[in-house]
């Protein structure tokens, strides 16, 4: 088993969570000295840094959102004087302000620490050439990946998003061994190789890391076996850090969240109360680490839940279970609740579909109507329209009965989804509400 940072990463419970504290303590301090808005906060629920005296005594402090990223854009949470700050990145703000994330110097060497242990852990070592394919700019994902990949001494390609066809060429070029992208990516890159026809044994790429959106186990099952690679999970966000917050290791059996750097907590999403141990819920993060833009129990809006079960690579960081999908995310339609990893998960079991697919909803007459859009593979997409006409009844079928609510299926032709080269848009909500 490799490891990036054995000491870190290997560390007994009881010392980890000594370490957490120290650092949780420093955190607040820093806030309540520096940041304004931290301190009213804290000032309104009574709460001062010298009462938290355990890693318990988290719930006392108040929760951060999305609205107070906005609310103080862009400087309004900065804990370090502006000079101090050397890099800006930031979210693409499709839905409001941008939401800004800001680094110290140690803050960017942490990031890096924390991208080459997720390198390591998906198996990458100096040896690997990696193409990093998220989309390098005000996104993290692009630079992220880079400066972990050249931590770790592995040869990096910043290929950054679009031009698949390059991509291809890229990788087949370099002997690229590892992949950084998101998962839908992985697989339109696939096809751009196979409408190329070019020959898979030509390529040397081993594994990939994916993330940047939600993605099944049957997405996972699905890019291993086109590709013929492992592929990893990372997960992480602009507030945060950036990619690198958790990941897969070899057993892929829940993310390594890096603890040294950040606490996790499971809320109920309604109520804000924290959740037992093992629980399904909001998760929650509080930084250990950072300097320039400090977090504290920010509310991520992923569902997930946290299993703190040593694993078997050894590593003693708790896990957090493949995300579901976001709170923001899930559709309800008729009281019940869907996420379009449901419906993936669910597709994915049927041959002849591809993984691409929309939800589109739609209120008519009051009631909520739910229309799922799958891409056929060509030869089925030319097969008589009896064999159609079964298969969008398999589909209707599993949908219905997995999901709980009837769903209207279409299938459609192949490519004619529109390809994402970042993060997929699988939701059209067309209703005003
Ligand atoms: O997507 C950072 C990132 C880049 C992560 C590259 C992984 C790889 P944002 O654009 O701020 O940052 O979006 C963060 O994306 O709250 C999740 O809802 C979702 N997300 C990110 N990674 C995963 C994942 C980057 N592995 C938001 N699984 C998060 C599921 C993910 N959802």
């Amino acid at each position: 088993m490799n490891y990036w940072d054995r000491e870190k990463e290997l560390m007994p419970r009881e010392e980890l969570e000594k370490l957490q504290l120290r650092r949780l303590k420093e955190t607040v301090n820093r806030v309540y000295t520096f940041v304004p808005s931290y301190r009213a906060k804290m000032d309104e629920l009574g709460v001062k840094p010298q009462d938290i005296n355990c890693l318990a005594d988290l719930k006392y402090l108040p929760f951060l959102t999305k609205k107070d990223f906005r609310d103080n854009y862009p400087f309004g949470l900065l804990a370090v004087p502006m000079r101090d700050v050397v890099r800006i990145q930031s979210s693409s703000g499709t839905t409001g302000k941008p939401t800004v994330a800001l680094y110290t110097k140690n803050d960017i060497d942490n990031w890096a620490e924390m991208i080459a242990r997720a390198m390591t852990s998906a198996g990458a070592t100096r040896d690997s050439v990696i193409q990093v394919t998220w989309g390098y700019g005000l996104f993290t994902g692009g630079l992220g990946g880079h400066y972990g990949a050249e931590k770790l001494g592995a040869a990096v390609l910043p290929a950054s998003g679009g031009n698949t066809k390059r991509q291809v060429t890229l990788m087949h070029d370099y002997g690229v061994t590892m992949l950084g992208c998101t998962p839908s990516y992985a697989l339109v890159i696939y096809e751009e190789l196979m409408k190329l026809g070019m020959d898979r044994s030509e390529f040397k790429l081993k594994s990939g890391i994916f993330g940047a959106e939600p993605w099944s186990e049957n997405m996972r099952k699905e890019i291993e076996s086109k590709w013929e690679i492992d592929a990893y999970d990372i997960y992480g966000m602009t507030e945060l850090v950036g990619p690198g917050v958790a990941v897969d290791c070899a057993y892929k059996n829940g993310l390594h969240l890096a603890e040294d750097h950040f606490i996790a907590e499971i809320i109920d999403p309604d109520t804000g109360e924290v959740l037992p141990e093992g629980s399904h819920g909001e998760l929650v993060i509080t930084s250990l680490t950072k300097e320039a833009y400090p977090v504290i129990r920010y509310r991520t809006r992923d569902l997930t839940r946290i299993n703190r079960e040593q694993c078997d690579c050894g590593r003693t960081h708790a896990r957090i279970e493949k995300i579901l999908g976001r709170s923001d995310d899930m559709l309800i339609i008729r009281g019940v609740n869907v996420f379009p990893s449901m419906v993936e998960s669910i597709l994915l079991q049927i041959p002849g579909i591809e993984p691409v697919y929309q939800l589109i909803v739609e209120r008519r007459n009051n009631l909520d109507r739910l229309e799922v859009q799958v891409e056929v593979s060509e030869n089925v997409f030319s097969d008589e329209v009896k064999r159609l006409e079964e298969l969008e009844g398999t589909i209707t079928r599993e949908l219905n009965s997995g999901l709980g609510i009837a769903v209207k299926v279409r299938l459609v032709e192949p490519s004619s989804i529109e390809r994402s080269e970042g993060k997929a848009k699988r939701i059209i909500d067309k209703r005003n509400i």
